[in-house]
Order: C-alpha cells, then structure tokens, then sequence
C-alpha cells in the first residue's frame, strides 16, 4: 500500500462524517481515493481522557427564602440612671391641738394707784411723742430732699409762709433764708425748685429796711451779683419788699405778706 493510499484510509477511519459534509473537502478526498478500492482496517484503540471542561457559567439568582423562626430574648440591659426629684407634694394637714401648758407662778400683790397723776403723766407723753414725730418728719424730708455745696446745705421748706414767718423758720432750725451770691449757687437753688416741680420761693433777700436797697438777711448788700428777671424789682405795688426765686432762677420783688414756700441754707461749720 502506497504512502497516498495509507494517508487516505486514515482519512477515511478517523476523520468525523462532518467533515465529508463540506463540499471543498469531499471534493479533495474523492480526489486523492477516486483510482483505488480499499477495505476499513480494524477499529483503533479509544483515545485518552480529555481535559477536565472549563468551569460553567455562574446560575442565575435563587427566589426569596422562607421568613426565618423568632430570634432569641436579648439579655437584659444595663442599670438606668437615677431619675429626677420629683415635685414638691401637696401640704399636709393639721397636726392635732396640744395639750394645755403648766399654770403660771401666782402674781405680786398690786399697790395703790394715783391714777389722776399718772393719766397727766401720759397726756404730757403723748404730746412730746407727736413733737418728736414731727421733728422726725422734718429731719426725714431734710435727708431725702436738702442740697449741698462745700460748706453749706439748703432746704426747701413746703409750707406757705409769710416771709416773716419763713425768716422766723429758718432760724429756729439753725439757719436763715438761703442768700445766693453767686450764679452757681443761683443755678443750685433754681435746679432744686424745677426738681420739687414748684414755681417759686422766698429767698433772703429784701429791701424792708430802705427802699431800693436790697440786702441779704446777713445784712450784706446786693452788689457784685444779683438774679432780677428783666424789669425787676419794680416795686409793683409800691409795697413790694421782699424777693422770691422763680424756677428759672430769676429774682422778682414781691410784698412780704405772700404766703409761699422758701428755701434755708445751713452752715456745715459754725464760723
Ligand atoms: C406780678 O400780677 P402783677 O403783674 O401785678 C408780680 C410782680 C411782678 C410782675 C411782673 C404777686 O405782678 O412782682 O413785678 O408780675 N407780683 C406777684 O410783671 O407775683
Ligand atoms: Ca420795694
Ligand atoms: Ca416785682
């Protein structure tokens, strides 16, 4: 058997039908057997093991598993914190009346009473009380209510006097009618009537002892300053001798019989 006859018998043996299915191929053999008649040999040996296949691919996702059993009871947690104070409870109610005190020791015997001497004795008490207490009044509206400059204070005294009476009231307190001399202790005097919400007071000024003359009431005259408001003093009535002081601080002549408000200055050193 020739070299071409061999190679096609093997052809023919071994290679898959599939392959004759392929019109090129079927021509090619016919080609190579056409001039020769052959038998099939014996059927070879089975040939050796393939490899192991490649992994396959990865399966598609399952369905939704059953709802698995109730977990376990958790173990028990750890210790809280202390709570707030609660609020204060409601009063309680009335404790039951105790018992009755011990008697007290027996009295001293009483002494005879002069009792017409002893209610003049209270009389004439209660009428220091009541000057106390108006001296204390006094004292009281002074503290909340004087001015004050280096060496002086002044006061302001609410009851409408004469101004005889407003000299006379100052004095027996251990001044005099307050005496501006210069435009700060003016302007003092004035802030303090605008303060009481007044309109004007007597001030130790006056002209009773010769007309036109005016004088402090510590006898020193008018001269180097003075607070007249324009056109005072003009003696309007021909009687007007003694001076007030307006809110504004203006001086004006007026009769000596109003009844006004005035104003004390009080010397912190006895000179
Ligand atoms: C006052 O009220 P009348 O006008 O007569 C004042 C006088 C003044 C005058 C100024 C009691 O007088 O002292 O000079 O205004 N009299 C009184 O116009 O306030
Ligand atoms: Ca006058
Ligand atoms: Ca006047």
């Amino acid at each position: 058997m020739s070299c071409r006859v061999a190679l096609c018998l093997t052809l023919l043996v071994f290679l898959p039908e599939k392959i004759f299915s392929s019109e090129a191929e079927n021509r090619s053999t016919s080609d190579v057997c056409s001039t020769h008649t052959v038998l099939p040999g014996p059927k070879g040996d089975p040939g050796e093991k393939g490899d192991t296949g490649e992994n396959g691919k990865q399966g598609k996702e399952g369905p939704k598993g059953l709802k698995g059993n109730k977990g376990f009871v958790g173990d028990v947690g750890d210790h809280g914190l202390i709570g707030k104070i609660g609020p204060i409870g409601s009063k309680g109610d009335k404790g039951y009346k105790g018992l009755p005190g011990l008697p007290g020791g027996k009295g001293k015997p009483g002494s005879f009473c002069d009792c017409g001497r002893y209610r003049r004795a209270v009389g004439q008490l209660d009428v220091k009380v009541t000057q106390l207490k108006s001296s204390l009044q006094f004292v009281k509206n002074v503290i909340a209510g004087m001015r004050e400059t280096e060496d002086k204070f002044y006061y302001i005294v609410k009851e409408e006097s004469s101004y005889r009476d407003a000299m006379t009231q100052c004095r027996i307190r251990g001044g005099t009618l307050a005496m501006p001399k210069d435009h700060t202790i003016n302007s003092l005097i004035a802030d303090y009537i605008s303060s009481l919400g007044l309109l004007r007071v007597y001030i130790g000024v006056n002209d009773l002892e010769k007309e036109k003359q005016f004088m402090y009431v510590d006898h020193t005259p008018v001269q180097d300053y003075s607070g007249w408001r324009v056109g005072e003093p003009n003696d309007g009535s021909g009687h007007e001798d003694c001076v007030e002081m307006l809110s504004s601080g203006a001086w004006n002549d007026v009769e000596c019989h109003l009844t006004i408000y005035f104003v004390c200055e009080f010397l912190k050193k006895a000179k």
